[in-house]
């Protein structure tokens, strides 16, 4: 079976965009296949010939051409490294890729709630409730301290002196807020968490796998439309099909 490697998801999506920076970093061919979050319809991912892909029934997955499919964004980027043998993004030190592997597990409802103060905006159709939305900040700002205090502190990224797939999976969170994204925290409380930001916006592929948030722009005042969000995804596949084709 040829062709190349399919990657499900929108572009919208954090743990999508961790993905596919690292692919686009690595400038490592991919079709993007979209898949809408949530939904059970054609092309969601509760439909059942999706869930036969990720019965997790959320996006990123991806599947190889041999029809080997895998879920979890953090499992997607370390099997693309191993495979690909890209030590740069995740080394074979024990004790680096440790560093790494601690962060990758830490995330999950920490630094993941980023999320949390974005979806009540663009999923309002959820009506989630003011308390979780409070938690999801507490969450995240108890995250951001152990960042500044701990990881940050120690070094330059996360898991280094040098951008690691650690970074690209905080990043996609907690960049999202920054002002000229959705706008959704101030994170004048954090110097190195801001330095280290201003960092990662230098990590090649990054202007690529965020158009898609620059597009929609400050949603701190106002909620955005489910047709600006379509549109923004539209335009950031736009882009990267764009990219794409360069590599080939
Ligand atoms: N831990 C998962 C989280 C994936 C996730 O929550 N994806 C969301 C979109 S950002 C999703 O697919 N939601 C659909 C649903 O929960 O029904 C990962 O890192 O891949």
């Amino acid at each position: 079976m040829g062709g190349s490697m399919k990657l499900y998801g929108v572009p919208f999506s954090q743990p999508v965009r961790a993905v596919m920076w690292l692919l686009l970093n690595k400038q490592s061919p991919f079709e993007m296949v979209l898949i809408n979050p949530g939904s059970s319809g054609d092309n969601g991912s509760r439909h059942p010939d999706y869930l036969a892909k990720n019965p997790g029934a959320t996006i990123p997955c991806i599947e190889e051409p041999d029809g080997f499919s895998l879920g979890e964004a953090h499992a997607i980027m370390c099997y693309l490294c191993n495979k690909n043998g890209w030590t740069d993004m995740y080394p074979d030190d024990p004790k680096q890729r440790g560093l790494i592997d601690w962060y990758l597990n830490y995330h999950h409802r920490n630094v993941r709630d980023a999320s949390g103060l974005v979806a009540p905006r663009i999923r309002k159709d959820l009506n989630i409730p003011q308390a979780a939305q409070d938690a999801a900040r507490a969450n995240l700002t108890r995250a951001l301290e152990a960042l500044e205090t701990g990881w940050l502190a120690k070094r330059k990224f996360l898991a280094g002196d040098t951008v690691t797939i650690a970074d690209m999976a905080a990043y996609v969170e907690i960049g999202q807020l920054q002002p000229e994204f959705t706008n959704l925290y101030d994170f004048s409380a954090f110097p190195l968490v801001q330095a280290w930001l201003d960092n990662m916006h230098q990590v090649p592929g990054h202007d690529d796998v965020h158009i898609v948030l620059a597009n929609l722009g400050d949603i701190s005042q106002e909620a955005p439309e489910m047709d600006t969000i379509r549109n923004a995804n539209k335009q950031a596949l736009g882009r990267i099909k764009e990219r794409l084709a360069e590599f080939e």
